[in-house]
């Protein structure tokens, strides 16, 4: 009886949809990050926000760790946390979609970053939620990232997206940068008018199946096609190698004001994003899955008319080769 109850439950989960990203959910998140207040790096508001996603990972069924460090800053020596959940794939290779979760330090004004730093976190666990019930042919990691704001007003040398080039750097010293394939930065996608361009950084065939998706799907009106060069979280990951994109949409009137509240955001923008980025994800992950490892390098797979004229070639010749070494026989 279990066992007929497993393999129903199997073939269900085989033929049913994967759940839609649902909006609703994640605008309750957002409400409840942004009801947190300020949380920047090391304060204890941050902990408390970390411990509010740590706990909805854990009832979305979601495994995580945590990557702490203790970074110097211009100002003051801060401790700093990535989470990183973790939802398995048939492959061992994975797909990073990262987000930050720390709101910008301002002494003058109380900034509770709702777009900038609610938006994203918010978005990432929904995304948890709805990833955790589909089939993954890659591992995917969701990757809320700590410190990406600058400790100083101004966004200058180093003072930056610590999260992002702690993760590298330690990917890169444990081997695991070799199975990281993708990365896919979100980052203030709540604007109750979207617009997002496109990142002139950013890797041009990720960024392209994302807003082709987004044509298809008529929401062309928020991915737009104008581009602009954005310095962000995904710099780290592409110096390293890994193709990687950011949708931001920084055209954004409360950008680092105290006016970046629950009013100038919306759980619209926040689905639009998740419909496109569930989209286009199968996109990505058959990019990725048509290459191929050979002799160290990886290359493309030639394409199966490309392999069907080699076959057939290779064939004609076995024939020829054996027509003329064997005995002829008569039909
Ligand atoms: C995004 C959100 N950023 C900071 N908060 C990165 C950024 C910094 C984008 C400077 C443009 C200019
Ligand atoms: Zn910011």
């Amino acid at each position: 009886m279990g066992k007929a109850l497993l393999v129903l439950a199997l073939a269900l989960q085989a033929v049913s949809p994967p759940p839609k990203f649902d909006s609703g959910r994640a605008w309750e998140h957002l409400r409840r990050l942004v009801a947190i207040g300020p949380r920047p790096s090391g304060s204890p508001a941050i902990e408390q926000t970390r411990q509010y996603l740590k706990d909805q990972l854990i009832a979305a069924g979601v495994s995580f760790t945590e990557q702490a460090w203790d970074d110097q800053t211009p100002i003051d020596k801060v401790r700093m946390v990535n989470l990183i959940a973790t939802i398995p794939g048939t492959r061992q290779e994975r797909i990073v979609i990262a987000g930050h979760y720390d709101t910008k330090l301002f002494r003058q004004f109380r900034f509770v970053g709702a777009s900038d730093g609610g938006s994203s976190a918010a978005f990432l666990l929904e995304l948890a939620r709805v990833l955790k019930t589909r089939r993954n042919p890659l591992t995917i990691e969701l990757l809320f990232l700590d410190g990406e704001e600058a400790r100083m007003p101004d966004w200058s040398g180093n003072d930056h997206t610590y999260g992002s080039r702690h993760y590298v750097e330690i990917a890169r010293r444990d081997g695991s940068l070799v199975s990281l394939k993708t990365m896919i930065l979100v980052d203030m996608i709540g604007d109750r008018d979207l617009g997002i361009r496109r990142d002139g950084y950013s890797t041009p065939w990720l960024t392209d199946i994302i807003w082709e998706t987004a044509k298809r799907h008529d929401l062309d009106d928020y991915f737009l096609a104008e581009a602009t060069k954005v310095e962000d979280d995904h710099l780290p990951f592409l110096a390293a190698g890994v193709p990687s994109v950011d949708i931001i949409d920084l055209d954004y009137e409360p950008w680092h004001t105290a006016k970046d509240t629950l009013d100038a955001v919306s759980a619209r923008s926040l689905q639009i994003v998740g419909d496109v980025l569930l989209s286009a994800l199968p996109h990505i992950e058959a990019r990725l899955t048509r290459s191929v490892v050979l002799t160290g390098r990886r290359i493309q797979r030639p394409h199966p008319y490309v392999i069907t004229k080699v076959r057939q070639k290779l064939r004609r010749k076995l024939r020829h080769y054996a027509s003329a070494t064997m005995p002829s026989v008569a039909h």
